[in-house]
C-alpha cells in the first residue's frame, strides 16, 4: 500500500522541470500575459498507425451508454443497457458492464441489482471504478422526498455490496490520485457558499465495504458585494482535493473602474488535514467580463503546482461599425501548492468557434476538441501553438474517449446491431516528461462527450 503512494509521488517528481519563476503577486489580466502565437506546429509523427477493432456484444439489443478509460493500465469499461422502448431517454434498471483489458480480454458483468426509477428515467448514472475488483455506481434517488446522491459498490463478480449516502443531489464524486486514499463527495455549495465534503475509504479488500473517514465543509470567501458564480474541484498531488471559487462583483452595489469585477480563489483540503486551507486569491480582473469558466485543473509536471484552463467571455465593441460581439479567450492559470500565483498564459483558439473543449495531456500540451459535423482535434503546446491532428473522425463517430497512458484518442462509431467499431488515433507527444504512469489528470464533471476516469491499478 505504502509503495503505491511512493510510486505516484516518485513518478510525478521524476519529471522535474523548471517551468517558470514563481511570483507571489496576484496577476491581473492586463499584466504578464505571454502572447499567443499563431505559427502552426508540424505534425512530425508519421510512424504511428491508426488502430481499429470491433467489439461484438453477445446479448442482443443492448445499447452503448458510455465508456470509461483507466489511465494507469490502458483498460476500458463499456457500459451497456437495454433502452426503455417506450421512453428513449430511459433504460431498463439493470447494468451490463464489459471490462476490456489492454490485451483485449473481456470480462462480462451482468448485474441483477435493480436501480431506482429516478436513476434510469431519465438516466442519471455514473460509474466510478475504485480498484481492480470494485467499482461504484453513482445515482440520484429520493429518500422521504429528499433527493440525494447514492453509490452502490459492486464487485466484478456481478455482486452488489453496500449502498452508501454520498451527499445532496448535485455534488461531485472523485477519487484521490493516491490509490489507497479513497474518494470524496463534495456537495454543490449552498447559498452561503458552503459545500459539505465527505471522504470515504476504498472498498475493504474482502468484504467490499466502504466507510466514511472524515467530513467537513469548504467555505467560499465571504466578501461583501461579491457572489459565488461557480465552483470547481480538482485533485491534489498529495492525495487531497482542491476547491476553486469564481466570484463576481455585484454591479448593483455601484461601479468603479478600479474594482476587481471577478476574483478566483482556491482552497486545499490536504490529505492529512481535517479541514481545508483558507482560500487564496489566484486571479482577479477589473474587466467587466460576461463570465469566467474554468474547464479543468491538473498538476504541473514538476508536481509543485497546478495548471487550469480558463475561458473568459467578453463583449467587445467594434468601433468601425459600432457592433458588439462576444469573444472567448482561453488562458492557462498556473499556481503553486502554496496558493501563490505563477503565471497566466494565453492559449490561441484555432477555430472561430467557441464550442471547444480542452483536455490536459500527460505528454505535454492540451487536446482541443471542436465539434461540428465531424470531430476535429487540435494539439496545443504550452506556448499556445497548435496543430490540427491529421484526419478528423468522420460524422459516423459519435463517442470519444482518451487513453492518457499512451496519448491515444478512441472514437466509437455509431452502433450497428451488436457491433461497436473502435478507432484509435495517437496524439503526437510534445515531451516525454510524463512516465507510463503519468501525472494526474483531472476530470471535469458532466462533460458531454469526453469522460475520463482515472484508475491507478496497483498489482
Ligand atoms: C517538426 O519538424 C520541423 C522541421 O524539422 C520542426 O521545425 C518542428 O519544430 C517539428 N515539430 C515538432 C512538434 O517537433
Ligand atoms: C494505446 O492503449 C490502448 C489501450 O490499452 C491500446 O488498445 C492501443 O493499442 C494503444 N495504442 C498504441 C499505439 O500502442
Ligand atoms: C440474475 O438473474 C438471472 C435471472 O433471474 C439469473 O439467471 C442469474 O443467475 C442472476 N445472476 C446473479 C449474479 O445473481
Ligand atoms: C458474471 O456474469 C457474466 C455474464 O452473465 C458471466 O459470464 C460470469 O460468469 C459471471 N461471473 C461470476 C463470477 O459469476
Ligand atoms: C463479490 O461479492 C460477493 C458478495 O459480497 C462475494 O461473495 C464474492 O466473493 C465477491 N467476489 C470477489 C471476486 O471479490
Ligand atoms: C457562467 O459560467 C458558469 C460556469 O460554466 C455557468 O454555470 C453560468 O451559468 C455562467 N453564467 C452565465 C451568465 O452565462
Ligand atoms: C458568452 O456570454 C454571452 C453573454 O452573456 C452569452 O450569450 C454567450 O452564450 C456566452 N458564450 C459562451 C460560449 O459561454
Ligand atoms: C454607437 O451606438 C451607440 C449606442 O447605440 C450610440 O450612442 C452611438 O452614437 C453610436 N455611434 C456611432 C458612431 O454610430
Ligand atoms: C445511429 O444509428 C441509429 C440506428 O442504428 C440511427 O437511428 C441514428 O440516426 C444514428 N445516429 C447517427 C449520429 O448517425
Ligand atoms: C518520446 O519517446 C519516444 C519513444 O522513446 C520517441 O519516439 C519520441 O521521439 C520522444 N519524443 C520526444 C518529443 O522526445
Ligand atoms: C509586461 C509586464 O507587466 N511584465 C511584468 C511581469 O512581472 C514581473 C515581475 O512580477 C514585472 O517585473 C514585469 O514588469
Amino acid at each position: 500500500m505504502f509503495n503505491s503512494k511512493m510510486l505516484i509521488t516518485f513518478v510525478c517528481l521524476l519529471s522535474i522541470c523548471c517551468f517558470f519563476a514563481s511570483s507571489q503577486n496576484v496577476l491581473s489580466s492586463s499584466q504578464n500575459i505571454s502572447s499567443s502565437q499563431t505559427t502552426s506546429l508540424q505534425d512530425n509523427s508519421t510512424s504511428t498507425q491508426d488502430i481499429s477493432f470491433i467489439y461484438e456484444e453477445p446479448i442482443n439489443g443492448l445499447k452503448l451508454y458510455n465508456t470509461y478509460t483507466f489511465s494507469l493500465d490502458g483498460s476500458l469499461m463499456i457500459w451497456m443497457a437495454f433502452e426503455d422502448e417506450d421512453h428513449p431517454a430511459c433504460m431498463l434498471p439493470y447494468l451490463h458492464l464489459r471490462f476490456m483489458d489492454k490485451a483485449g480480454k473481456i470480462k462480462y458483468m451482468d448485474f441483477n441489482y435493480t436501480l431506482p426509477a429516478e436513476a434510469i428515467c431519465p438516466i442519471n448514472i455514473d460509474i466510478l471504478p475504485l480498484t481492480n475488483n470494485y467499482a461504484m455506481i453513482i445515482y440520484v434517488k429520493s429518500n422521504n422526498g429528499v433527493k440525494g446522491k447514492y453509490g452502490i459498490i459492486i464487485n466484478y463478480s456481478n455482486e452488489s455490496i453496500n449502498e452508501i449516502y454520498l451527499g445532496n443531489a448535485d455534488g461531485f464524486v472523485g477519487r484521490s490520485i493516491v490509490p489507497y486514499k479513497g474518494f470524496i463527495n463534495i456537495e454543490k455549495p449552498d447559498k452561503e457558499g458552503i459545500a459539505i465534503w465527505r471522504w470515504f475509504s476504498l472498498p475493504d479488500i474482502i468484504t467490499g465495504e466502504v466507510v466514511k473517514q472524515k467530513n467537513g465543509e469548504f467555505h467560499a470567501p465571504n466578501i461583501l458585494s461579491y457572489t459565488l458564480v461557480d465552483s470547481l474541484n480538482f485533485l491534489l498531488v498529495d492525495g487531497g482535493f482542491g476547491f476553486m471559487y469564481i466570484l463576481k462583483y455585484d454591479e448593483t452595489k455601484g461601479s468603479d473602474p478600479n474594482l476587481q469585477y471577478w476574483r478566483v480563489y482556491v482552497s486545499f483540503l490536504r490529505e492529512d488535514a481535517d479541514s481545508p486551507t483558507i482560500p487564496y486569491l489566484v486571479y482577479q480582473t477589473t474587466e467587466r467580463l460576461n463570465n469566467i469558466t474554468i474547464n479543468s485543473c491538473t498538476t504541473t509536471y514538476n508536481a509543485e503546482g497546478y495548471v487550469c484552463t480558463m475561458a473568459l467571455n467578453n463583449t467587445v465593441m467594434n468601433k468601425k461599425n459600432n457592433k458588439s460581439r462576444t469573444e472567448i479567450n482561453y488562458y492557462q492559470l498556473r499556481f503553486l501548492s502554496t496558493g501563490a500565483l505563477e503565471q497566466l498564459n494565453k492559449i490561441s483558439n484555432p477555430t472561430n468557434n467557441a464550442d471547444i473543449d480542452l483536455e490536459i495531456l500527460y505528454y505535454g500540451g492540451f487536446l482541443m476538441e471542436h465539434i461540428h459535423s465531424t470531430m476535429d482535434f487540435y494539439l496545443l503546446d504550452n506556448n499556445g501553438n497548435y496543430m490540427q491532428l491529421r484526419e478528423s473522425f468522420g460524422p459516423e463517430f459519435f463517442h470519444f474517449n482518451i487513453f492518457h497512458i499512451n496519448n491515444t484518442i478512441v472514437g466509437i462509431k455509431n452502433q450497428s446491431n451488436n457491433k461497436l467499431e473502435f478507432l484509435l488515433k495517437s496524439i503526437p507527444r510534445l515531451n516525454n516528461r510524463s512516465t507510463e504512469y503519468g501525472c494526474p489528470v483531472i476530470e471535469k464533471q458532466g462533460q458531454l462527450l469526453m469522460k475520463l476516469l482515472i484508475l491507478r491499478l496497483k498489482k
